[in-house]
C-alpha cells in the first residue's frame, strides 16, 4: 500500500477531511502528498493546511459526492398504462413480444444513436473541391442508422402490412411512441413518409408513384425510402392557399418542371416528397387561392456530376430545436415532377397526408411527456435532498403525479385517434367513426403539442439545475417539444380546422362526439369509485352542448374568437370520459380510477368559463388590440 492510500485511509476513518479529499487518485498528485512522501510534512500536518484555508488537492475542492444520473429503462416494461391499454385491446402475444424487445433495444442502443444525432448535426456541402456545386447535406452515421432502423422495425411498413387488423395503428403507434425521444428526430422522416404512402394509396393512382409506394412501405433497408412534404413558402406557413407561389409548367411527355422556392423543408435529404403547385397554363397564368392548387410527386435525384437535379439547396436553417435533422430552404429551378391529384384538388388531396403526420406529432408529443416522467420517476428514486429521497418528498410526488395525469390523459386521447384511423383504413369504421376522426385530428394535435412543451418543461424542473444541463440530454427534449405545436398546423390554425370541419359537416361532427361521450360514461356509470368524475364530465357535456347549440346563431367573429377555447373544452372533456372508459375496464389499477378522478377535477370547459367572462363579446377585440399594442402615456 502507498504512502498516499495510508494517508487516505487514515483521513478518511478520521473523518477530518473526507469532505476535501474525495477519491484516492488526485492525492498522489497533490503538492500536499508530495511533501508528506518527501518527509517535509508529516501525515498530520496536512489538515492543518485544509484548515488554515490553503487548499491542496485540487480534486479534494469538488468534494467526493457524485449524483447518479437517471437510468432510461426499457420504456414497454416502464409503462403500465401502454401496456394495460394494449393488454384491454389487443391481447395478441406478437405484439408484446415485439414491443418489449424492441423496447429493450430503444434503451440500450437506439437512445445512443440519438444523443449521436443531436451532437453531430447535418451540415451542407455546397461545392466539391473542384468548385462543382453539388448541395450535398451530410448528415451523421447515426441518422442513417436510424433508417435501416425503421425500415427493418416496420416502423411505417406496420401501418400498412396491417398485421392485427383494425388495431394495427395501435401497435405502429405504440411501437413509434417507445422510439419517438431516442430517435434523434429520426420520426419526423417517418411522419412524413407515412403520410405520403397514405395519400399515395388513397388517391389509387399506380404510375409513377407504385415503386415509390413500395419503397416507403419495404422493411428492407436498401430499398427503403423516406418522402418530404414540401409545403410551406416564404408568404404561406399557415396560409398555403393564398402563400404557395411554385409553378408547374406542362411538358411534352405529360410530367411538369417545378419552379419555386420552398422556405421549410423537414428532414430534406429525403428520396422524394410531395409538394403543391400552380399550373401554368400555355399563356404562363395560373389561378390563384386553393382551387389553383395542385399535388405533385417528384423525386430527389442526382446528375452524373452528382448534382442535384432541378433543386438548389439554399442553406439549412438554424433552428431552436430538432437539430438532428436538416430542414433546408430550397430553390426549386426545373424540378421533374408528376402531378397526383385533379388540377385545384392540391389542398384537398394532401389532407391525408396533414391527418397521419399530425397523428404522428400527437406521438411524440405523448411520448417525449412519458419519457421525461419516467427519467424523473427513476431519478426521485436515487436523488436525496433534505434528508431524505425525493420520492419521500410528498410536493414532489404531488408534481409528479401531476405529469403523470397530463400524459395518462394525452395518451389515451392519441390512442383512440390511432384507433379510428386504423378501423377507417380497414374498412370497419362507422359514420361515426369517420366524423369523430375528421374532429379530433386537429383537436389532438393542438391539445398535446401545447401539453407536451409544459410536461416537458416541469419534468426538467424535477432535476433541477441538471435540467439545465446540455450533456444531460434533457434540454434537448424540451427544444424538440417546442416544434409540436408549430408545425404542421399551429394551435390556432388547428382551432379554425375544427370550426371548419364543423361548419363543413353541418354539425354532424359534433353530434359524433356528444354520442361518443355519452357512451363511454354510459359504460361507466356502475363504476361506484369513478362517480364523482363521471358526474363531472357529464356536466362539462351538458354545458358544452348547450352552448354549442346556442353559438349556431352567433356570427362568424363570436365563434372564431371562441375557437381555441372549443377546442381545449373538446379535447379535455373526451379525455375526461377516455380515462373514466380505461378506468372501468375489469383489467384497470387503482392508479387508473386515481387518474381519472384527479383530471375530471379541473375546469374541463374553458369554453363555459370564459364564455361567462365575456371573452367572446364583439368588444373585446379591440380591447385585446389596444391591451397588445399599448403605448406609454405622454407626460
Ligand atoms: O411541412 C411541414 C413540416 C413537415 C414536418 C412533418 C413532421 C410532423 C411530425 C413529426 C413528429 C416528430 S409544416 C407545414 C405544415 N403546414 C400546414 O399544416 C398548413 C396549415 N394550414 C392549414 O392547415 C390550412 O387550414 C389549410 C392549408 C388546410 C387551408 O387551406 P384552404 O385551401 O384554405 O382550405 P379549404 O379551402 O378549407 O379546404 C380545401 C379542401 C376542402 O376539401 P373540399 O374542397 O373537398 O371541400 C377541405 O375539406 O381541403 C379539405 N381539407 C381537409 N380535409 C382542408 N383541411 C383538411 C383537413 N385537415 N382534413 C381533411
Amino acid at each position: 500500500m502507498s504512502m498516499c492510500s495510508v494517508l487516505l485511509n487514515r483521513r478518511v476513518t478520521g473523518g477530518c477531511y473526507r469532505l476535501l479529499c474525495g477519491v484516492p487518485g488526485p492525492l498522489r498528485h497533490s503538492r500536499a502528498a508530495s511533501a508528506v512522501e518527501q518527509g517535509t510534512t508529516r501525515p498530520d500536518e496536512v489538515q492543518l493546511w485544509e484548515t488554515e484555508g490553503h487548499p491542496v488537492f485540487s480534486r479534494a475542492r469538488i468534494g467526493p459526492f457524485f449524483q447518479d444520473r437517471p437510468v432510461l429503462k426499457n420504456p414497454f416494461l416502464e409503462d403500465a398504462l401502454l401496456r394495460g391499454y394494449l393488454r384491454r385491446h389487443l391481447p395478441e402475444q406478437a405484439a408484446f413480444s415485439d414491443l418489449c424487445e424492441f423496447g429493450e433495444r430503444v434503451a440500450s442502443e437506439v437512445d445512443g444513436w440519438g444523443r449521436e444525432c443531436e451532437a453531430t448535426p447535418p451540415r451542407l456541402v455546397h461545392f466539391d473541391p473542384w468548385g462543382r456545386r453539388v448541395d450535398h447535406i451530410v448528415t451523421s452515421p447515426a441518422w442513417r442508422r436510424m433508417k435501416d432502423l425503421s425500415a427493418q422495425e416496420g416502423l411505417v411498413a406496420l401501418g400498412y402490412e396491417r398485421p392485427f387488423g383494425e388495431w394495427s395503428r395501435v401497435y405502429q403507434m405504440s411501437k413509434l411512441y417507445l422510439y419517438s425521444p431516442s430517435s434523434g428526430l429520426y420520426t419526423c422522416p417517418l411522419a412524413m413518409t407515412d403520410g405520403a404512402a397514405k395519400v399515395i394509396q388513397s388517391l389509387g393512382v399506380s404510375w409513377p408513384v407504385d415503386e415509390a409506394f413500395n419503397r416507403l412501405t419495404t422493411r428492407h433497408p436498401g430499398h427503403f425510402w423516406t418522402s418530404g412534404q414540401w409545403m410551406t413558402e416564404r408568404r404561406g406557413g399557415s396560409d398555403v392557399a393564398s402563400g404557395t407561389e411554385t409553378v408547374a409548367i406542362p411538358q411534352q411527355d405529360g410530367s411538369y418542371k417545378l419552379h419555386g422556392f420552398k422556405w421549410f423543408t423537414s428532414a430534406t435529404d429525403a428520396d422524394m416528397t410531395l409538394t403543391l403547385a400552380r399550373v401554368q397554363d400555355r399563356h404562363g397564368a395560373t389561378t390563384p387561392g386553393s382551387r389553383g392548387l395542385s399535388l405533385f410527386y417528384a423525386e430527389v435525384s442526382r446528375d452524373q456530376d452528382g448534382r442535384l437535379k432541378g433543386i438548389e439547396v439554399q442553406r439549412l436553417k438554424d433552428k431552436l430545436g430538432t437539430r438532428q435533422m436538416p430542414t433546408a430552404e430550397l430553390l426549386l429551378d426545373g424540378l421533374q415532377a408528376y402531378r397526383l391529384s385533379d388540377e385545384g384538388r392540391g389542398v384537398a388531396s394532401i389532407a391525408n397526408m396533414l391527418t397521419v403526420t399530425r397523428i404522428h406529432n400527437s406521438v411524440s408529443a405523448i411520448a417525449a411527456m412519458r419519457r421525461v416522467v419516467q427519467l424523473a420517476r427513476d431519478y426521485a428514486t436515487h436523488r436525496t435532498a433534505f434528508g431524505k429521497l425525493l420520492k419521500d418528498h410528498p410536493l414532489h410526488m404531488q408534481t409528479l403525479a401531476r405529469m403523470e395525469v397530463e400524459t395518462r390523459a394525452a395518451f389515451l386521447l392519441v390512442m383512440d385517434v390511432c384507433r379510428l384511423l386504423g378501423r377507417e383504413e380497414t374498412g370497419v369504421a362507422t359514420q361515426l367513426d369517420t366524423l369523430l376522426l375528421r374532429l379530433l385530428t386537429p383537436v389532438v394535435k393542438l391539445y398535446t403539442g401545447k401539453q407536451a412543451v409544459a410536461v416537458v418543461s416541469e419534468g426538467l424542473e424535477s432535476f433541477g439545475g441538471q435540467g439545465y444541463i446540455e450533456d444531460t440530454g434533457l434540454p434537448g427534449l424540451l427544444r424538440d417539444a417546442q416544434v409540436l405545436s408549430i408545425w404542421e398546423g399551429t394551435t390556432n390554425i388547428l382551432s379554425l380546422d375544427v370550426l371548419r370541419c364543423v361548419a363543413r359537416s353541418s354539425g354532424m361532427v359534433l353530434e359524433a362526439y356528444f354520442t361518443h361521450t355519452k357512451s363511454l360514461l354510459t359504460g361507466a356509470s356502475s363504476v361506484s369509485s369513478l362517480a364523482p368524475a363521471v358526474k363531472a364530465v357529464g356536466s362539462a357535456l351538458s354545458r358544452l352542448g348547450e352552448l354549442v347549440q346556442a353559438a349556431g346563431a352567433r356570427p362568424p367573429s363570436y365563434l372564431e374568437l371562441a375557437a381555441r377555447d372549443l377546442s381545449y373544452s373538446l379535447a379535455r372533456t373526451y379525455m375526461g370520459a377516455l380515462l373514466i372508459d380505461h378506468a372501468s375496464w375489469k383489467g384497470a389499477s387503482p392508479a387508473d380510477t386515481y387518474a381519472a378522478l384527479r383530471w375530471c377535477e379541473q375546469d374541463l370547459c374553458p369554453l363555459v368559463t370564459n364564455e361567462a367572462r365575456g371573452w367572446y363579446n364583439p368588444s373585446t377585440p379591440p380591447l385585446d388590440a389596444a391591451l397588445v399594442y399599448d403605448r406609454p402615456t405622454q407626460d
